[in-house]
């Protein structure tokens, strides 16, 4: 028999039940807008911010979350009043709770109104996004891409009530700011939250960027004087729901969530402390508010990020499904800490007297869960979009620095190795064939085609990922070379 459907009226017939928590608020108002109700969002602000209003009593800061490519997602809480699981899963043990920070859902094929009415009211204080690395459409050298017919389409709606479907986050948002600027709805502040080296920054300039190729220059001042983009790392791993994720939330919880996320036990916020308004008291939830948020976020990206991308890259080409394998194999162990060891800490500014090595042994031990499931190839997507946050700032730095960053390069070469593998459907891991998964696959797999013995250069022409500069360097080119017989 299938059990009943999550809500709040099942939820308090089915509870109390042991390993399980319920929802912390029941929020009377929106105050947050979230662009990219994905799992993560799920798993980490949304956490936080029920955490902050349930410590300050505070039911303002309910979230409006706002897929990006379908409706799926809204289809999976709306029926649920919001709710949904997070089921945790540490190396032995197992706990479910259900989140009602979510007020409501909406999708912009559809809800593209509804979207910008609500970032108009004054009652909305922050916007969050993640929409990750390639949501922003960024061209090569960082600056909005003008080509993508999505955010030209979005910019053409600026300035009037239009409420045509959005198509694109970014082109979304400054449709949203105009609205308000154009409503009066006063200071907001937009908290970037994906894995981008400076993220609120990033997003800033993106969005002056696109004010500027609008013609905007009243909204632009606006934005200019009333919005913050504060900058922020986010950590959580928060592996994609399987069937069996769901049977286990399902025997805890005795309810159905078709909105189950899951995640590991670990959470880390770090925001910086640049507000145009009030916010949810999220340091009461655990999370770091600071003026200086750029040496975690960096830490992070080039400690946590880069190894999971090697551990990913060479993981999958030798047949490891899941991270937890990945980093359980010797030789993969010592690459990421040779990678940390010599390439990245040398980089790196400790965050307030932070013991480095100790954070790296912390990173690969959470790798080592193997409840999580986590897959080598959810973690090896979009590599292109990955790459030169996690590798080539390391690469470069190192260069300037005279060094040969021998072991950072292991984790390039990986990365082409797997491009080219799976470009050319030769990869399969636990008998399933692997495809390659990136928003540049078309160019990626022209330039892995050919001859092994030029692969690296081929793919050093490719801009939007190297930059113009990385295809010169003789030491990089050398590493590379030296690196990928490891993988193929
Ligand atoms: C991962 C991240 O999928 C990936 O690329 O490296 O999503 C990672 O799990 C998170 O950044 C952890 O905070």
């Amino acid at each position: 028999m299938t059990p009943d459907r999550l809500s709040r009226s099942a939820l308090a017939a089915a509870l109390p039940r042991p390993d399980v928590t319920g929802p912390r608020v029941e929020p009377a108002r929106t105050g947050i807008v979230h662009l990219g109700l994905g799992a993560f969002h799920r798993a980490h602000q949304a956490v936080l911010t029920e955490d902050a209003a349930a410590a300050t009593g505070d039911d303002s800061w309910g979230i409006l979350g706002v897929t990006q490519r379908s409706a799926r997602v809204v289809e999976q809480v709306a029926p649920q009043d919001g709710l949904y699981g997070v089921l945790t899963l540490g190396a032995a043990d197992a706990s479910l709770r259900v989140v009602g920070a979510l007020r409501e859902a909406a999708y912009p094929g559809r809800d593209t109104a509804h979207v910008l009415a609500t970032v108009a009211a004054p009652t909305t204080r922050v916007v969050t996004l993640t929409v990750t690395e390639k949501g922003y459409r960024r061209g090569p050298d960082g600056t909005p891409d003008l080509s993508d017919e999505a955010v030209l389409a979005d910019l053409s709606a600026l300035g009037r009530d239009d409420d045509a479907p959005a198509r694109s986050a970014t082109g979304l948002l400054v449709r949203a700011l105009d609205r308000r600027c154009r409503e009066d709805g006063g200071p907001l502040t937009v908290v970037c939250c994906d894995n981008l080296t400076d993220n609120g920054r990033v997003l800033a300039g993106l969005v002056d960027g696109l004010l500027a190729a609008a013609g905007a220059d009243h909204l632009r001042a606006w934005v200019a004087e009333q919005v913050r983009f504060p900058s922020t790392m986010v950590d959580r791993i928060v592996p994609a729901t399987t069937p069996e994720h769901h049977a286990r939330a399902e025997r805890l919880l005795g309810l159905q969530d078709q909105a189950l996320v899951v995640g590991e036990p670990f959470t880390q916020w770090v925001v910086e402390d640049d507000f145009a308004g009030p916010r949810p008291a999220w340091e009461l939830a655990g999370a770091t508010l600071t003026r200086n948020v750029a040496p975690y976020e960096r830490a992070k990206l080039r400690v946590l990020n880069a190894t999971h991308s090697l551990l990913a890259y060479a993981g999958a080409l030798r047949g490891h499904l899941t991270i937890a394998e990945a980093v359980a194999d010797p030789v993969l162990h010592e690459w990421a800490r040779a990678l940390v060891d010599d390439d990245v800490l040398p980089t790196l500014e400790a965050p307030d007297g932070a013991d480095l090595a100790a954070y790296r042994d912390e990173v690969l031990h959470r790798f080592a869960n193997p409840a999580t499931g986590h897959t080598t190839v959810q973690v090896a997507m979009d590599g292109s979009q990955k790459l030169p946050q996690r590798l080539l700032g390391t690469v470069r730095d190192r260069l300037t620095a005279g060094a040969t960053p021998q072991a950072a390069a292991l984790g390039v070469a990986a990365w082409m190795a797997y491009v080219r593998a799976t470009s050319a459907g030769d990869l399969v891991v636990a008998g399933r064939p692997v495809p390659l998964d990136d928003p540049l696959s078309a160019r990626l797999a022209d330039a892995a085609a050919g001859p092994l013995r030029g692969l690296p250069d081929r793919l050093l022409e490719i801009e939007a990922v190297f930059g113009p500069d990385l295809r010169s360097s003789d030491s990089f080119r050398a590493a590379l070379a030296t690196a990928l017989p490891c993988f193929v």
